[in-house]
């Protein structure tokens, strides 16, 4: 068994949350031994981070900031978590990565790419997920999910042009990486969701044993 990264993305409320443990138990279940974490976060130092990027505030985030906030956080984790479980063959499945970062601070912010492609090399070297699973929706399903669930972060707290960039740039970038992206229809009822992840679990458990 080799280390291998899987990144789950998506827009808001799309279920990634939701259907990380599902996958993770599925895996297990095939004996693969598997690390559950998330962006931002997964290292004490890296969810502090995550409450100063989630924390409504009077002061508004300068755009850089929340990027480079962002990649603080995901150094951390990077040295923390997920290069010394890959380094012990562990499969790693983590809740949003730097897809995340083209999507709402390239997409939704309007930063540069090339800016965060640069912080991606230094920050990551040639780390790039092997698999990212993208579940896709609509934004105003997502939304109304999101709203479901009550007090809204300082990102839900943005319009629906924000998380229709945000989308967009999800299914651009999966377009332009076929071979890396699965795009799931979280649309559909959480058994459906759940029934295409498992038509898709053989390919899975195949990448995981090299
Ligand atoms: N962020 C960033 O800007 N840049 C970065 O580089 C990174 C992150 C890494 C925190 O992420 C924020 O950080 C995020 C982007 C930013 N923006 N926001 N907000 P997060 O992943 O922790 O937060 P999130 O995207 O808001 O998570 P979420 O809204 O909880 O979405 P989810 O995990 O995909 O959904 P869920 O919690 O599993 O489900 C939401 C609700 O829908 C819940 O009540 C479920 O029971 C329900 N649900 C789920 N699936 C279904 C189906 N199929 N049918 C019906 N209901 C469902």
């Amino acid at each position: 068994m080799s280390g291998l990264f899987i990144t789950l993305e998506g827009p808001e409320g799309a279920g990634k949350s939701t259907n990380r443990e599902f996958l993770a138990e599925r895996l297990r279940a095939q004996g693969v031994e598997v690390l559950l974490t998330r962006e931002p976060g997964g290292t004490p130092l890296a969810e502090r981070i995550r409450e100063l990027l989630l924390a409504p505030s009077d002061e508004p985030m300068a755009a850089d900031t929340e990027l480079l906030l962002v990649f603080a956080a995901r150094a951390q984790h990077l040295a923390q978590v997920i290069r010394p479980a890959l380094a012990r063959g562990c499969v790693v499945l983590c809740d949003r990565f730097t897809d995340a970062t083209y999507a709402y601070q390239g997409g939704g912010r309007g930063l540069s790419e090339v800016r965060i492609a640069v912080l991606e090399s230094f920050v990551q070297g040639d780390l790039r997920p092997d698999l990212t699973l993208v579940f896709d929706l609509p934004v105003e399903v997502g939304l109304a999910r999101a709203a479901a669930r009550g007090r809204l972060d300082r990102f839900e707290q943005e319009g629906r042009a924000f998380f229709e960039a945000v989308r967009q740039t999800y299914l651009r970038r999966a377009s332009e990486e076929p071979q890396r992206y699965r795009i799931l229809n979280a649309a559909q009822s959480l058994s459906q969701v759940q029934q295409d992840l498992d038509a898709m679990l053989a390919q899975i458990v195949e990448l995981c044993r090299g």
